[in-house]
């Protein structure tokens, strides 16, 4: 059988949580490959609200297992507090959730280094969520990094006081006032490390080959987006990993040629949260109107999101990178009341109309070229086939269909499982 993927086409949030809970049914495994605790995957069924950092969004499925390959960074800590957030739903966690070996560990000082870096860079931050997620993937390129697998050895805390101590160094380094009880932090990390043994470690590329072998279907689940995308997003305001499709190739072993359907997930408006260039931005009450009725708050950081009209010199981008072959469409019921819409088809960049996202798009470089679409006023939380939707929302979803050239094929009116109209 084959893998498809599913993946964010903006810079996350996009709704990816929800829509893996929607499509897990159709498939035996789910899993991430990249990423970690700085994600938070949103879902909504039966009145519960519940988000997901580290683990795949089948999780409440129970017929699907759950891998975490290796592209993803772990921290034992968040993870635990994560698996006990799952206890009153009865779980048999241990039968359905398999963690790779090859996976890096987020050591406490990881941590450190994330909020040192931060703090260092000032203004020129990040905007990181402070989780320690660029240190890890700097260290497993660095090739110093601590990995699952290394747990089952006998020198695993030696391997862990050697990392930590050069970290230690590399702190005092950046001469910034971090105040922190590393002796705290590491009895809760050796804590966890014990908790993180109760589940199955496994080679997960061999156990994902035999699974394809074996006729099962696999769904890759990305976290953040990809214009967050280490090569492809806005660089430096990025994340450490590849949130591109080619990411779920790295991140689980998979060959390319076993990729068959890729679907992107993006918002009928667009949103960020951290720093970084942002060509569409509102900071206008229009873009408060849609953080206000979108509720754009980190789910992980409780940061608000800034919030713009949706671009598609960006979402060709993200649809070409990624081999895009179905769009779902997200938070269309954020959009409705507004008069009119508008939609980003151009960008004027240095004195010349393009339509491709160039090497910089901070705003002295770049500004959007907008089409006027018509606003809808109903309320689409309550609506439950395509029929029903507005006409000017089936026109806004036309334009979109015909300037990125590939169909949407699910429109989500609402977070609830059940509020997702397939078309
Ligand atoms: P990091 O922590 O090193 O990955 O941060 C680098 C940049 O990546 C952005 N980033 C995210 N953007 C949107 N959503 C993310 N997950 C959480 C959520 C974020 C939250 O689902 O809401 O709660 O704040 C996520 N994770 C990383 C980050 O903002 C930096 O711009
Ligand atoms: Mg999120």
């Amino acid at each position: 059988m084959t893998v498809d993927l599913l993946l964010g086409l903006q810079w996350g949030d996009e709704g990816k949580g929800k829509i893996v809970d929607v499509l897990t049914s159709k498939y035996d495994i789910i899993a991430r490959f990249q990423g970690g605790p700085n994600a938070g995957h949103t879902l909504e069924f039966d009145g519960i609200k519940h988000v997901l950092r580290t683990i795949p969004s089948g999780i409440f499925h129970k017929n699907s297992i759950n891998i975490i390959g290796n592209g993803v960074v772990i921290d034992p800590v968040v993870f635990q507090k994560e698996i006990e957030g799952l206890e009153k739903f009865n779980i048999d966690i241990q039968s359905r959730l398999f963690i790779s070996r090859k996976a890096h560990l987020i050591l406490p000082t990881h941590r450190l280094l994330d909020a040192a870096s931060e703090t260092a860079k000032g203004k020129a931050k990040i905007g990181s969520t402070l989780k320690g997620i660029g240190p890890t993937y700097m260290d497993k390129t660095g090739r110093n990094g601590l990995r699952v697998g290394d747990i089952e050895l006998a020198d695993f805390k030696e391997r862990y006081q050697a990392l930590a101590e050069k970290h230690i160094e590399m702190i005092d380094f950046y001469k910034v006032d971090l105040q922190y009880n590393l002796a705290e932090m590491e009895a809760e990390f050796f804590a966890a490390i014990e908790d993180l043994k109760k589940l199955k470690f496994i080679d997960s590329e061999a156990y994902l080959n035999q699974a394809l072998k074996d006729g099962k279907s696999i769904l890759a689940e990305g976290a953040q987006g990809s214009l967050l995308d280490i090569d492809f997003g806005t660089y430096p305001f990025v994340t450490s990993s590849n949130t591109t499709a080619a990411g779920a190739c790295t991140g689980l072993g998979i060959a390319p040629n076993k990729v068959k359907e890729v679907f992107g997930i993006f918002k009928a408006y667009t949103t960020r949260v951290g720093s970084g260039p942002f060509p569409t931005e509102l900071t206008d009450e229009i873009g408060q109107t849609m953080a206000r009725v979108g509720n754009e708050f980190g789910s992980v950081t409780g940061r608000a999101r800034r919030c713009g009209w949706l671009d598609l010199v960006a979402l060709k981008y993200a649809v070409q990178v990624n081999g895009v072959t179905e769009l779902y469409m997200m938070k269309g019921d954020v959009l409705s009341g507004f008069d009119t819409l508008q939609v980003c088809t151009g960008y004027e960049y240095k004195g010349q109309n393009i339509s491709h996202l160039p090497y910089n798009i901070e705003p002295e470089n770049v500004t959007p070229i907008y089409v006027e679409k018509k606003g809808w006023k109903a309320d689409l939380t309550g609506m439950t086939s395509y029929d029903e939707l507005p006409v000017e929302l089936k026109e806004y979803i036309d334009f979109i269909e015909k300037e990125v050239e590939v169909p949407i094929k699910i429109v989500s009116v609402g977070p609830d499982r059940t509020q997702t109209i397939i078309k």
